[in-house]
């Protein structure tokens, strides 16, 4: 820490002292006193499962199966997927569909099965319901997916909401992702996952869950076929996992387990089978395409909690720009505001926000806010009274305001499950586009409230609108990001109508992909944190958050040069490259790190740059097919199985495969790769797929392959696009996708299509862009890599 973060820590130290220490205990014995008032303890409770099949009702896409204690309703949609809802639940109303719930498709039809059971059979998939009401999910070719075995519920004698468990079983061989942002994976293996947002109140590493995304979406990938399954339920819950077990032929095969445990709520959910691609696409059209981020978004970002002051943040940016470093965006933390005030500036500190803003934008860098959904509860501070005129903040059980503790002190809560509080919260981002403020970075949104003991969270009794149905925070709780990111995004839409908004946000739940994306949170400085930041990516990405990405550097202390260097080279290719950290940590500017790092960070970095096209088209992809930017190398060939459980490389888009370092001292790497030719794309050494090489990993770069017969869309040196093409292997073709940089606005810019081939006898390579009226030359410069052929010698 130098001379500057102490100063500023020492004055935050002080501002959160002894008055707001004693506010968080308070607040905790608050809490615990309403929920202890109105959520006594469950008392007895009475266990029920479906029994046994009475009566079907075929409809439209499936129909209702009646059992003696519980009724089941069947669905197929016309994307393929299948929803089931017990107890008679319908899909809707969904915070994560929102009104999206595809037709039924009345092709598929309730059927009578053997043994007194019921099948509806679609397109893509067998749905086989049993007499006792276990379900399976199998493939067209018979082959079972999934085994739901009949749920059960436990209901409180003396009325209240149900727990209910679900236990599923799924191939031995079936390895599971998703359920959020989660730090150890992708792959999850056996354990139990929250279902609850959560603030870990400190860096994390990959031994913490919950953590601040959690979603009940899971991604099972099985040689069969690969299925995601979504509990539409907000409540808290439990999903516990354990990978299955083969009997290497023996024919005893352990079926892997996932067992959900929620704490109340609906029993329904979302079946979607097929490749991981189909999957993803499927979801998509069920919770929405992900928002297009503005073409700035998809460059660097520096961040720092505690600039503290305009001629600081001018500092950094000179630092960049001297030094010719791409950057592309500022993010403002809250040192930036009134004593932490959300809509609010420090004008002592940042006098002349509007004038720094537009200052910057004639140099195309961006500034991005933070916002904190907290409000100062204090009268005389705009925000509270407005809040307070439109009756926006949550109360208790009892009608008072809740009241918890963040970073201004005493706070009240805005309730986003209210329109017309969603609608109040939106108008007030006008403030911060008369500021100077491109974007928007959502914070402390789980929600958090800090207390001395207990959950540092809203009580769970607190009440909340939830679109008019009434409820309390235990079903809220999850969705209150995604009401504030929604607020955010539709607001901005109109108050800003040319430009497409830029919202990112730490909490979030199923269909947050639609306002935009999320980041680590506090991911701690060290190796694991890296490691972590690529699980959190991947993750996210196959629970259908394409947009995110970690603290570069980590978030607090100083990560030696050589961590601060592999970080910067891993976000360099993930979809948000921001660089971040908290007030008390070392500095993370690229020159911080002498000489030598700098020079390797600049490649990173204008490497990044060169490659924007390729993100635009990614990002483009992203929101037309629900395919992330950054997919697991499996993502073509889940039936490899060295590929599913590879977690420390990744695919980015359709042509490149990168192999982050993510150990110390590393100067080389084991790569897995797929099928295919890869060429090193700095050396242009040439790989053959499937296998597992070595390759160089110097500190000047971590490994990045292309796929022979890539096209790959680059910023030439003058800044117009050019397409950058990978011979394929002669006798092969090739090919890719191209979406031209539409602005920040709205346009729809059409996609264009490359194909790349040998001709005259492997004699010349030609490029060709395909379209409807036969193929043309590309429109852009080619430059062709990889015909020197250089084969790696293994
Ligand atoms: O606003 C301060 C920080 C922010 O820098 C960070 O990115 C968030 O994840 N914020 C958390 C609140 C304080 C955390 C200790």
């Amino acid at each position: 820490m130098d001379g500057r973060d102490l100063v500023r820590s020492v004055r935050v130290v002080g501002s959160v002292g002894a008055a707001q220490r004693l506010r968080t205990v308070k607040a905790a014995w608050r809490r615990r006193r309403a929920d202890a008032e109105a959520l006594p303890p469950r008392g007895p409770e009475r266990a029920r499962v479906p029994g046994p099949v009475r009566e079907v009702e075929p409809g439209t896409g499936g129909g209702v199966i009646r059992f003696n204690r519980s009724e089941l309703r069947i669905l197929v949609a016309v994307n393929g997927a299948v929803f089931w809802g017990w107890d008679g639940a319908a899909p809707e109303p969904s915070y994560a569909l929102l009104g999206r719930c595809p037709e039924a498709d009345p092709r598929a039809v309730l059927e009578p099965d053997k043994d007194g059971g019921w099948r509806v059979v679609a397109e893509r998939v067998t749905v086989v319901v049993s007499r006792h009401g276990a379900i399976e999910v199998r493939t067209p070719g018979g082959v079972t997916l999934r085994r739901d075995l009949p749920p059960r519920w436990w209901e409180p004698v003396g009325g209240g909401a149900a727990r209910w468990m679900q236990r599923s079983e799924v191939p031995a061989d079936a390895r599971f992702f998703g359920l959020g942002g989660r730090a150890s994976g992708p792959r999850l293996r056996a354990g139990t996952y929250r279902l609850w947002n959560t603030d870990p109140g400190r860096a994390f590493g990959p031994g913490d869950d919950p953590l601040y995304v959690t979603m009940p979406v899971q991604l099972v990938v099985s040689d069969a076929a690969t299925h995601l399954v979504f509990h539409d339920t907000t409540w808290d819950g439990t999903v516990t996992l354990r990978e299955g077990e083969e009997g290497a032929g023996s024919g005893h095969d352990r079926a892997g387990t996932s067992e959900l445990r929620v704490e109340g709520g609906p029993l329904r959910c979302w079946v979607m089978v097929g490749t991981p691609a189909r999957v993803l696409l499927a979801w998509a059209s069920l919770t929405g395409a992900p928002a297009l981020p503005p073409t700035w978004a998809l460059g660097h970002h520096h961040a720092r909690w505690g600039f503290g002051s305009e001629q600081e943040v001018r500092r950094i940016v000179s630092g960049y720009q001297e030094r010719g470093l791409p950057l592309d965006a500022v993010h403002l933390d809250i040192d930036h505001l009134d004593e932490h005030q959300v809509f609010t500036v420090d004008q002592e500190r940042f006098p002349k926000l509007p004038l720094l803003a537009e200052e910057l934008r004639g140099d195309g860098i961006r500034l991005v806010s933070i916002v904190d959904p907290a409000v100062k509860a204090a009268e005389g501070n705009a925000v509270y009274d407005g809040g307070t005129a439109v009756d926006a903040f949550v109360r208790d059980a009892s009608g008072q305001l809740v009241r918890g503790v963040a970073w201004p002190g005493e706070v009240v809560f805005p309730d986003f499950t209210h329109p017309r509080v969603r609608e109040w919260w939106g108008g007030l981002y006008e403030e911060r586009l008369t500021q100077g403020f491109s974007g928007f970075w959502h914070d402390m949104n789980e929600p958090t409230s800090f207390a001395a003991f207990g959950e540092s969270t809203l009580p769970r009794s607190a009440r909340h609108a939830l679109e008019g149905r009434g409820g309390d925070h235990r079903e809220a709780h999850n969705v209150y990001a995604l009401g504030m990111a929604r607020a955010a995004y539709d607001s901005l839409r109109e108050l800003a109508p040319k430009e497409r908004p830029f919202v990112f946000s730490r909490s979030g739940w199923a269909g947050m992909q639609r306002y935009g994306g999320t980041w680590s949170g506090d991911v701690a400085t060290g190796w694991p944190g890296l490691r972590a930041s690529l699980s959190l990516v991947l993750g996210l990405g196959l629970c259908g958050v394409p947009y995110s990405g970690p603290d570069v550097g980590g978030f607090d202390g100083s990560p030696s040069p050589e961590l601060y260097l592999r970080w910067l080279q891993l976000g360099a290719y993930l979809p948000l490259f921001r660089t971040h950290a908290s007030l008390r940590a070392g500095r993370r500017e690229p020159w911080e790190f002498g000489a030598d790092v700098l020079e390797h960070a600049r490649v990173a970095l204008v490497e990044r740059r060169r490659l924007l096209p390729y993100f635009v088209t990614l990002a483009h992809l992203a929101r037309r097919t629900g395919a992330p930017y950054v997919r697991p190398l499996w993502w073509n060939a889940p039936e490899d199985r060295a590929l599913r459980d590879c977690e420390d490389a990744f695919l980015l888009g359709d042509g490149l495969l990168v192999a982050p370092v993510l150990d110390p001292g590393a100067d080389r790497r084991a790569v897995q790769l797929p099928r295919g030719r890869w060429y090193d794309t700095v050396t242009e050494q040439v790989y053959e797929g499937p296998a597992q090489v070595l390759v160089d990993a110097p500190l000047s770069r971590i490994p990045v392959l292309a796929r022979a017969g890539a096209v790959i869309p680059v910023r030439g040196d003058d800044g117009g696009l050019e397409l950058e093409v990978w011979a394929p292997a002669r006798g092969r073709s090739g090919g890719g996708l191209v979406v031209p940089d539409g602005g920040d606005g709205w346009d729809e810019p059409e996609l264009e299509r490359y194909v790349t081939r040998w001709k005259s006898r492997g004699k010349r390579l030609v490029v060709e862009r395909a379209g409807e009226g036969g193929s043309s030359e590309p429109p852009y410069p080619v430059r062709v890599r990889g015909l020197g052929e250089r084969s790696a010698q293994m």
